[in-house]
């Protein structure tokens, strides 16, 4: 086992408890296995017979599936390949005493997706503006310090975190790709090769985003045209070069025009051309491109009501469908903006049938209280995983891919708040299974992070729907966005309805929200395929909580829920921040069942969650109040 000066999140010593009881027999080779068996007795097992446990490499379980069984007072896990050895004893470590008590029958094991990856926005250099990791809230980057690599200890046992939750990819810097950065790619390669070596063992691969102008900035050519031959031959040598140093190197990860990254638009070329060529240089070494989807116009002029900025995904990629390469992943956030809080799922997911898709999640908690609120996204990635997009299929089903914008960073506890390795936790398990129950989940990560004699139902209180109290008391009813320019934290209700991003609520003394329609809006509506493209069409029929994505309605418009919208926006923010004050209340339950350097930081950050929502109520009610007239039929104090 690891020991190093991090918290152990859901693996400390007492998780492996009823392992290290155990007699166990390892069956099979490699290295894989080899951290098998090192685990096995770093759990404190014993290698010997008659074992309690048996782990086996046999069948046809595919590489990463698995199958335990228990009988004659033996447990049994047999898996296909090496990965699915690994995921096969962590099971195991999941299941404690239950998995060596009583007999059952085989129960069957593998993944949903075929690539479970995290993708890190960690500069080597800290950012003037955006600091060392884009939007990371968990302290400086894992991989390096001050310029340079790290201690690669940490890597190592962020990979076994990760391992423990089937993730089997992690593209290590951002995607936004900067000038020191883009040298990873090349002279600076040899730490991507270090970090791969620790990943190793816990069979992750690494991948790396790169910049689509790099034949210029790093070849010194006089161009980055992906239809000229001298480019494609210098991503091509290149490549070759990185699969030298790096035989199992995953493939590129590329952000283009996108943002103010370099692309084929700058070139005349189409999307397909730009990753077609990347996916030709990484072809004949089995890598991917992981081309992402966020495409959109950030330099718009709000006055111009006929551009919206959620069409913009779908009027780029869709009419690509079927050309790409085999080896190129369509990398598509799951809303079609930019992860809010509450967002209807992305059409493009559904456009793209002859593509390969990889479905985006933002395990950082960008615009989810940026791991000073406690919000558990589980249960909103398993609507976006269960929603019946296209038919019978769901977005997993029509998801190749899943891929999270890590929450970890040089932090002690890996995530800032505490509370946030529950959303890493879920992330991994819910790639594995996406049908899996969120709050299944949650209660899992409880226990073998805290133990089984804590009190959990406190736990539950304070993370079960802490996705949902976050989204009362901040912006309402889908219309997303009200936050602070350039850093994202706190409210700011106007704060981006006169700027360039195309992010705007359009709250007038009337009121509120974005026709998005085809009949008077911007048409957004009609990108779904049915009954989606109806439903959010209908007023009537549009959901609650994303009317204001799809409708501009008046402050007195009934909901379904028979509220309007004015008395729902001041309800849900009242009620949002006194939720927050009762999960600081649920957390002095914990008192004395948790390491107190652990009970310190929860607490410094509930405090600060209850002064912010509080805020955020202010803000919003007092805003909304000014703005319709109207007041609460409560009579409750609103500052006019
Ligand atoms: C890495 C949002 C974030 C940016 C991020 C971008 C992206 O706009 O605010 O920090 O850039 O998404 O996903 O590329």
């Amino acid at each position: 086992m690891i020991v190093d000066d991090v918290h152990p999140a859901w693996l400390p010593e007492a998780a492996f408890r009823a392992i290290g009881l155990r007699r166990v027999r390892v069956d099979g080779d490699g290295p894989l296995v080899e951290t098998v068996r090192a685990e096995l007795v770093g759990a404190g097992a014993t290698l010997a017979e008659p074992a309690d446990l048996v782990l086996a490499l046999t069948g046809s379980l595919g590489e990463e599936g698995f199958a335990i069984t228990r009988r004659e007072g033996v447990t049994v896990v047999r898996a296909g390949g090496q990965a699915g050895l690994l995921y096969g004893f962590f099971e195991v470590v999941r299941m404690g005493e239950a998995a060596f008590t009583g007999e059952w029958a085989q129960r069957r094991y593998a993944p949903a997706m075929r690539r479970r990856m995290l993708d890190h926005w960690d500069n080597v250099d800290v950012h003037p503006v955006m600091g060392q990791v884009e939007r990371g809230y968990a302290g400086g980057s894992l991989f390096w310090h001050n310029g340079v690599p790290r201690d690669l200890a940490r890597v190592r046992s962020y990979a076994r975190l990760l391992a423990s939750v089937g993730i089997n990819a992690v593209a290590i810097n951002n995607v936004n790709v900067h000038r020191t950065e883009a040298h990873l790619l090349t002279d600076r390669l040899g730490e991507v090769a270090a970090v791969a070596a620790a990943m190793r063992p816990y069979g992750i691969r690494v991948h790396l985003s790169v910049s689509f102008a790099a034949p210029v900035t790093l070849g010194g050519l006089a161009t980055a045209d992906p239809l000229d031959g001298k480019v494609r031959d210098w991503w091509a040598g290149t490549t070759c070069e990185v699969y030298e140093t790096i035989p199992d190197f995953g493939g590129y990860v590329v952000k283009a025009d996108s943002e103010g990254q370099p692309g084929p638009f700058g070139y005349g070329r189409s999307h397909v051309d730009g990753a077609n060529m990347l996916a030709g240089a990484l072809a004949p070494f089995g890598g991917v491109v992981h081309w992402r989807a966020f495409v959109y116009n950030h330099r718009q002029d709000w006055r111009d009501r006929s551009t919206d900025r959620a069409r913009a995904a779908y009027e780029t990629f869709a009419p690509l469908d079927g050309q790409f390469r085999d080896n190129v992943v369509l990398q598509v956030k799951h809303g079609p903006m930019d992860f809010q809080a509450r967002e209807p799922v992305s059409p493009v997911i559904a456009a793209m049938p002859a593509t390969s898709v990889a479905v985006e999640l933002q395990v950082t908690q960008e615009y989810t209280g940026q791991q000073r609120h406690a919000c558990y996204l589980g249960p909103m990635w398993s609507e976006v995983l269960r929603f019946p997009l296209a038919g019978e299929a769901d977005v997993a089903t029509l998801a190749d891919e899943l891929v999270g914008v890590s929450n970890v960073g040089a932090d002690p506890f890996w995530t800032g708040h505490p509370l946030a390795q529950s959303n890493l936790y879920a992330f991994g398990r819910l790639a594995w299974d996406p049908a899996a129950d969120p709050l299944r989940i949650l209660d899992e990560w409880i226990d073998l992070t805290f133990g089984p004699a804590v009190d959990r139902a406190a736990l539950h209180e304070i993370l079960d729907d802490s996705w949902q109290v976050y989204e009362s008391y901040t912006a309402p009813l889908g219309v997303g966005w009200m936050v602070s320019p350039g850093h994202h934290y706190g409210p700011d209700v106007d704060g981006y309805e006169y700027s360039p991003w195309g992010t705007y609520h359009f709250a007038d003394r009337d009121g509120i929200g974005v026709d998005r329609t085809r009949a008077t809006g911007t048409g957004f509506a009609g990108q779904y395929p049915q009954p989606w493209s109806q439903v959010f069409e209908s007023l009537d029929r549009c959901p609650d909580e994303l009317l204001l994505f799809f409708h501009h309605v008046p402050y007195g418009h009934v909901l379904r829920s028979g509220s309007t919208v004015i008395q729902h926006i001041y309800d849900t923010h009242i009620a949002g921040a006194e939720r927050a004050v009762a999960m600081r209340a649920a957390w002095e339950r914990l008192a004395g069942q948790v390491a107190p350097d652990l009970d310190e930081r929860v607490r410094e950050r509930l405090d600060e969650q209850v002064r912010s929502a509080a805020q955020w109520r202010d803000q919003i009610n007092t805003y909304f109040l000014r703005k319709s007239g109207v007041p609460d039929t409560e009579g409750r104090h609103i500052y006019g």
